[in-house]
């Protein structure tokens, strides 16, 4: 059958462009193998357990399912819900891991950056560094005389380098940033005994747990697992966001422009792909540098693209505008356009096959990192060091310029780009709605109590091959736009829909009901806000966090009408995030499945009873409507339950008249 009549394999035009170049010339992609491939039925329902040598243990539901009791077990005795609770365990542990150790190497260089031993980074943000400083308990001011006057800069980022780095390696008490969560919550989290308390040690207790032999009670393992996740959103990723923002700068919205197209026959085209922004912020300078540019020059390039893929590119977009080629699954396929003369990867999302795809090509792909290199392909090593940062990002531009003349291959640069706008922060959102002077969430809260906005959605996550590529995300996001649910985006969802035109104010005409389309054009805000990478989830927390503490939505995160989806996941690291969110409070709901479904008892543990323990809970929808639907359901349970849900007209509602609402609703 030709590749036409075959369902396309997404719904991103540039995509099915470059999936049609790859066939003409023989190149697999993983979109291929995901049909050659198919997935392993018992992995899938999370009960195949291999933690020892005895195993591994496969106990897959009967094809009628449970008559009965559960007599399944492993050989140890293990049951379904003891070995899924494990495995998601364990994904927990991976997700968190690679977050934090994300954050762990931004804390490290923040911190020689503040002891002045790294010379190419310096403090950006100094009014966030005195907010951050005071989370953290360190003072922000001196005695002079009778006077209290500002601390000295320098001597606050040590402190706080200091204080934070030792985050990871704590053993007792309690994580700093628990304290920025609503007080309910974290008198909640505090009752549950799942405040964190050190990020090593949470996550080095799920393996231990999870190890054979030790915890085999799931509901214990979960609560564990809201621990390790916790300390994953409100401290690993949190301090990465916030550290990163005083180092580099907090973004404030900016325009950039996203898809295969940004990329230029005639420049020398670099693509920074992974997820840490220390290597992308110098490649951004290095990239600019006259001398860099006269080489380009010298080998007949007309300058030097700098584009970003996966979540690397929504660092560098947020503070620098810097176009984004693709997502996750495009990474392949910028390759496949014949133009891209360096791949510049370090961690996290990079697939072993661009190594293979790049031999068909003349594309350098260039590892930077210690914790990743690659064995196959014409792939170069150059590490890069905090201690000669600029060095080592000009070293890596110059492998790409010279590597221009090289190219062998027909290229074919699709078209496709548009226009977006990112960089949306929590911050920055609460400037957008009140102003300068009067900054607040208070209108937001406002128009989410009078019912032009219904509610919050955060909308988050990968592409995953067993999906087509973007679907998911688009459909769900445009019926949540349709029925007046703003949405908050970071990663690989943020991409699709700025691919597809949602990330501009234009949008709200076109995409949003009524009541959202008329706050959006009155802020002047796209419907679709872009807050950034995977760690960036964080920034959703504190969003929510500051439509709590803005009032009249209840006193917790769990009482807000929102919900938060991952419409195509596929990493660990969703896992983390989707944990987070839940314990946190939030309804979580996944596309795809969750591996959880061959252990019934646990299962239903995550999508219903936990609700009752933290306020948030898992639910899985594979149908983006379906999903919708389930979101907006949850939403609208919230308004019920805060007495808003006879609000959705055109007034807008004071206090009195949310007082009488309230009344009128306890009287029916
Ligand atoms: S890059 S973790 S595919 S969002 Fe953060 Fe995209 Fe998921 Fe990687």
């Amino acid at each position: 059958m030709a590749e036409t009549e075959k369902t396309p394999k997404s719904v991103d035009p540039a995509t099915l462009k470059m999936l049609e170049k790859a066939a003409q010339e023989k190149i697999s992609t993983i979109f291929d193998r995901a049909e050659t491939m198919k997935p392993c039925n018992i992995g899938e329902q999370g009960t195949c357990c291999k933690i020892c040598a005895q195993g591994p243990c496969r106990l897959p539901l009967p094809k009628k399912g449970i008559e009965g009791e559960d007599t399944r077990v492993g050989l140890c005795g293990a049951t379904p819900n003891t070995i899924a609770a494990r495995n998601f365990a364990r994904m927990v542990a991976a997700g968190a891991a690679a977050h934090s150790d994300h954050g762990r190497v931004v804390a490290e260089v923040f911190l020689a950056a503040a002891r002045g031993e790294s010379k190419d980074y310096t403090i950006k943000d100094t009014k966030k560094l005195v907010q951050v400083a005071k989370d953290f308990d360190i003072p922000v001011t001196v005695k002079e005389g009778d006077k209290e006057v500002p601390r000295d800069t320098r001597e606050i980022a040590v402190e706080l380098g200091e204080k934070a780095l030792a985050e990871w390696g704590r053993q007792e008490g309690e994580i700093y940033f628990a304290k920025r969560a609503p007080k309910a919550r974290y008198d909640l989290w505090k009752k549950l005994g799942i405040i964190p308390r050190g990020i090593d040690r949470e996550v080095v207790e799920i393996m231990h747990r999870t190890h054979m032999g030790v915890d085999q009670d799931y509901e214990n393992i979960v609560k564990q697992c809201s621990r390790a996740a916790l300390a994953d959103g409100w401290a690993g990723s949190m301090i990465a966001t916030e550290l990163q923002d005083i180092l580099f700068g907090s973004p404030v919205p900016i325009h950039g422009e996203i898809n295969l197209g940004v990329l230029k026959k005639d420049t020398v085209n670099i693509i920074v792909h992974g997820h840490e922004p220390l290597l992308s912020e110098m490649i951004v300078v290095a990239s600019r540098d006259p001398e860099m540019l006269k080489l380009a020059e010298s080998k007949g390039a007309k300058g030097i693209t700098l584009a970003g893929m996966c979540c690397t590119a929504n660092e560098v977009l947020m503070r620098h505008g810097m176009p984004i080629a693709g997502n996750y699954l495009q990474q392949e396929l910028a390759i496949i356009t014949g133009a891209v003369d360096a791949m510049v990867v370090d961690v996290q999302c990079i697939m072993e096959n661009i190594a293979n795809v790049a031999t068909c090509y003349h594309t350098k792909i260039v590892t930077t990192n210690p914790r990743a290199k690659m064995k196959s392909g014409q792939t170069v090593h150059i590490e890069f060091n905090e201690h000669h940062a600029l060095e080592d990002a000009k070293k890596i531009v110059r492998t790409a310029i010279e590597n221009f003349p090289n190219r062998k291959a027909e290229i074919l640069i699709p078209d496709e780009k548009k226009m977006m706008v990112a960089g949306f922060t929590f911050e920055s959102i609460n400037y957008h709605l009140g102003g300068t002077y009067r900054g607040s969430y208070v209108p937001l809260n406002d128009n989410i109590i009078n019912g032009r906005i219904r509610g919050i959605a955060g909308v988050v996550g990968c592409n995953n091959a067993r999906t087509m590529h973007d679907s998911a995300h688009l459909t769900l996001v445009k019926e949540l736009l349709k029925n007046d649910v703003i949405v908050l985006t970071t990663g690989c969802n943020a991409m699709a829909c700025g691919k597809a035109g949602l990330l501009t104010p234009e949008a709200a005409k076109e995409f949003c009901g009524g009541g959202l389309a008329e706050v959006c054009e009155a802020v002047g805000i796209p419907p679709v806000l872009h807050m950034g990478s995977c760690v960036d989830n964080s920034r959703i927390l504190m969003a929510a966090t500051a439509v709590v503490k803005a009032g009249g939505l209840g006193n917790d995160i769990s009482d807000l009408p929102a919900a938060g989806a991952a419409p195509e996941w596929m990493s660990e690291k969703a896992i983390s995030i989707g944990q987070y969110f839940v314990a946190s409070g939030v309804y979580t709901i996944f596309g795809v499945g969750l591996p959880v479904t061959g252990a019934p008892v646990f299962q239903d543990y995550l999508f219903n009873k936990l609700e009752g323990i933290v306020g948030g809970k898992w639910d899985v929808a594979v149908d983006p409507y379906e999903m919708a639907k389930k979101m907006l359901a949850h939403i609208d349970k919230k308004r019920k339950a805060l007495g808003i849900d006879k609000a959705r007209e055109r007034v807008l509602f004071d206090m009195e008249a949310r007082r009488k609402l309230a009344e009128e609703e306890a009287a029916a």
